[in-house]
């Protein structure tokens, strides 16, 4: 059992506290009284003189920083009481504080107030905007901005360019280190890569130019969203959204976009929406949302709706009549065969039966087996649908545009197109 060398908070209890704590009034992180969590050390405490920290009226003393923290420490409140109504007349307050201080203090080089906020707005001063440009404290907009007026390094935080002449990319690595919101659509911008900032965390580059996404494109550690919507962008290679591990929000509708193959955008580990509005793939690879947690793909072609993990809400409505399994759904695959079978014996056997018992004349001979051949010809064609639906079992979703048209429908194309049998 633990021995109490200092006073003990209750007779018989093992919580003690040191001389030099009574009548001291500290919280721990969980604004629990410490040492005694019943206050056993605050007791007789009025006529107790405070060292170095603020006496509570006709009690304990507590830390200069619970003064005017708007939380009531005193046990009558005087903590928070008059002295906190500081009025700093013709001098600079401090925000969450009452310190009051002369002008020559303020934009000094030397944080002064407890958060700073002496010097938070000095980086502004003199600070000339650029031509075309309005600029509101930490925020630039620009409107047909030309690259000559960007020549300094600028500390704005949202940056709005919008028809900028000779504005490229680079203006993220040379002029807005501090950059965290970026919007730069409508630019003319036909490059991106590379691109490295690592303070943006919201980058907008819609309605450009945009036609190549390089390997490697990226390095934004701390981007959430990212716009590309409305480019050019034919293809996104395995490593095209590499150093992108913040991302929420992939913007790419209305790209050129043929293909998504499976790596394309596996690194986004925190990927939540991906947005392929108004994009008809020809290839969409099967693993290409594996082990991610997507919340939402907005998405005009429903075939991608087809690899979404199951948890995730796809806006294309997959078609009631459409599997995402197979060309041939399970359930209807064995009895449409069956009946087909079926209705091929019966016209063989119709066939047969006429030549075996004819009776009739040769127009009528020519009428009855024309009508046979034509029902047979529906058979041959169902089986050309059961053979490509072994071909490409499962793939056949994602691969139903190369199926349409590549050479395995070549048989099937010809066979409807001559009789205009086929819709
Ligand atoms: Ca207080
Ligand atoms: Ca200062």
């Amino acid at each position: 059992m633990q021995t109490c060398f200092q006073v003990p908070c209750r007779q018989g209890h093992t919580k003690c506290y040191n001389v030099s704590d009574i009548c001291s009034y500290k919280l721990d992180k969980f604004h629990h009284l410490i040492p005694c969590r019943t206050g056993e050390h605050l007791q007789s405490c009025s006529g107790f003189s405070c060292n170095a920290m603020f006496k509570c009226n006709m009690s304990y003393c507590i830390p200069w920083a619970y003064v005017c923290d708007q939380k009531y420490d005193c046990p009558q409140g005087d903590d928070e009481m008059n002295l906190c109504k500081v009025n700093c007349s013709d001098m600079f307050k401090c925000k969450n504080a009452n310190t009051c201080l002369h002008m020559t203090n303020v934009c000094d080089n030397i944080e002064d107030c407890p958060l700073g906020d002496d010097e938070f707005l000095c980086i502004l001063h003199n600070l000339k905007c650029p031509i075309n440009c309005i600029c509101f404290s930490f925020a630039i907009k620009c409107v047909n901005l030309l690259a000559k007026y960007l020549l300094k390094k600028l500390p704005h935080i949202y940056v709005h360019i919008s028809a900028g002449y000779g504005v490229g990319i680079n203006v993220l690595s040379d002029v807005f280190h501090h950059v965290i919101i970026i919007m730069m659509h409508n630019s003319g911008i036909a490059n991106i890569c590379p691109m490295s900032n690592k303070a943006v965390k919201s980058l907008d580059f819609g309605e450009n130019q945009i036609d190549q996404m390089a390997i490697q494109c990226f390095f934004l550690p701390h981007a959430q969203i990212l716009k590309l919507n409305q480019n050019k962008i034919k293809t996104i290679h395995s490593m095209s959204f590499h150093n992108l591990s913040k991302l929420i929000l992939l913007n790419l509708a209305a790209n050129p976009l043929i293909s998504l193959p499976d790596n394309a955008i596996v690194s986004l580990e925190h990927i939540k929406v991906v947005n392929v509005l108004f994009i008809w793939f020809t290839h969409i690879g099967r693993e290409v949302f594996s082990n991610l947690k997507i919340d939402f793909v907005l998405a005009t072609d429903y075939h991608i709706c087809c690899v979404k993990p199951a948890e995730s809400t796809c806006v294309a409505n997959v078609p009631w009549h459409y599997s995402c399994s197979k060309l041939l759904p399970h359930p209807y695959k064995m009895v449409l065969t069956i009946i087909s079978l079926f209705f091929m014996m019966f016209v063989l056997l119709s066939i047969l039966l006429h030549f075996v018992i004819r009776k009739s004349g040769a127009s009528f001979s020519i009428t009855i087996i024309a009508m046979n051949v034509n029902e047979l010809s529906l058979f041959v064609y169902y089986l050309l649908l059961l053979i490509n639906d072994s071909i490409f079992g499962e793939r056949f979703p994602l691969q139903e545009l190369f199926w349409k048209a590549g050479v395995a429908l070549l048989p099937q194309y010809w066979y409807c197109i001559i009789p205009f049998r086929c819709n």
